[in-house]
């Protein structure tokens, strides 16, 4: 049997790279996007793999057309995609919504909402042709519960929650399964992007307590994808243990 296709997005870090490293290791042939094409290279000079293995984009998930042409141009050997992870996505800026910046709010809204509609929609294609296929959207537990300063953000995650609710509904009649898996505190660059590159303000959110890694994030889209197929996982909330809301963390408590 041939091997399964998954096409990871933001696989350039975090998440999605772990994602990626987990998948291929379980058999899958990788497509992996994301804008940083050098960290696509040395992710699959990382993983050892052949030419036929891994395929590598670089685009940019707010572009429509770019989504549209990179998943209609793909190789005939790579069309038969069998998984789309959802991952790429940011925020930018913790304040209040009356001090929030355009520019934040628009690059939010257009790579975690229209990014994914964008790719889901070009993906959910040929996935309904092939009556199969899996959708695993990255939301947030800010797409759960909204925190002081999240506004935009916030309202981004509760929309592919939304939005993931909406595609199960409307590909479940395809055989396609939907899952949202809404994590809380991972340690990825993800702070380092919200706070422009600030790095000490950056680590200080992972300070005092054990967060998650991006491993296991991985590990349970892996769990999630390896469920028989008349089991559809439709939504995990994954926390560290110390953070049991999104915004109560329990620093520096005795083990
Ligand atoms: P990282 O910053 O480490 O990774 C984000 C990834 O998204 C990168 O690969 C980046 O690639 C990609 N990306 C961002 N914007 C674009 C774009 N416009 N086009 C294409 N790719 C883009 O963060 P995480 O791994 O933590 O984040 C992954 C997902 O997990 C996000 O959706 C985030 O909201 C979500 N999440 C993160 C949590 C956390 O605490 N870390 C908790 C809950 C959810 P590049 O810059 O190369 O384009
Ligand atoms: C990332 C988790 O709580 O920092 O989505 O917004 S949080």
């Amino acid at each position: 049997m041939s091997k399964p296709i998954a096409l990871i997005t933001g696989a350039t870090s975090g998440i999605g790279r772990a994602t990626a490293q987990l998948l291929f290791n379980e058999g899958y042939r990788l497509i992996i996007t994301g804008r940083r094409s050098q960290r696509l290279n040395e992710l699959s000079l990382d993983l050892k793999a052949e030419e036929d293995e891994i395929l590598i984009a670089s685009f940019d998930v707010r572009d429509p057309e770019a989504c549209e042409r990179f998943v209609s141009e793909l190789p005939e050997n790579w069309k038969d995609i069998q998984v789309l992870v959802n991952n790429a996505g940011l925020a930018l800026g913790l304040s209040k919504f009356y001090d929030g910046s355009l520019e934040h709010w628009n690059t939010m809204l257009d790579t975690n909402v229209k990014g994914l509609l964008y790719m889901s929609k070009a993906v959910a294609k040929g996935m309904r042709e092939r009556g199969r296929g899996d959708i695993v959207n990255i939301g947030s537990i800010a797409g759960k519960q909204v925190y002081d300063n999240g506004n935009v953000y916030c309202a981004s995650k509760h929309a592919v929650d939304a939005l993931t609710q909406a595609m199960r509904l409307e590909l479940a009649p395809a055989g396609i399964r939907v899952c949202g898996i809404h994590p809380g505190a991972v340690e990825t660059e993800f702070s380092l992007v919200r706070f422009e590159g600030d790095s000490q303000r950056a680590s200080s959110v992972y300070d005092g307590f054990e967060n998650l890694v991006a491993q296991d994030i991985a590990e349970a889209i892996s769990w999630v994808l390896s469920r028989p197929k008349h089991v559809n996982i439709n939504d995990l909330v994954i926390m560290p243990q110390a953070q049991p809301q999104a915004s109560v963390i329990h620093r520096n408590t005795p083990s």
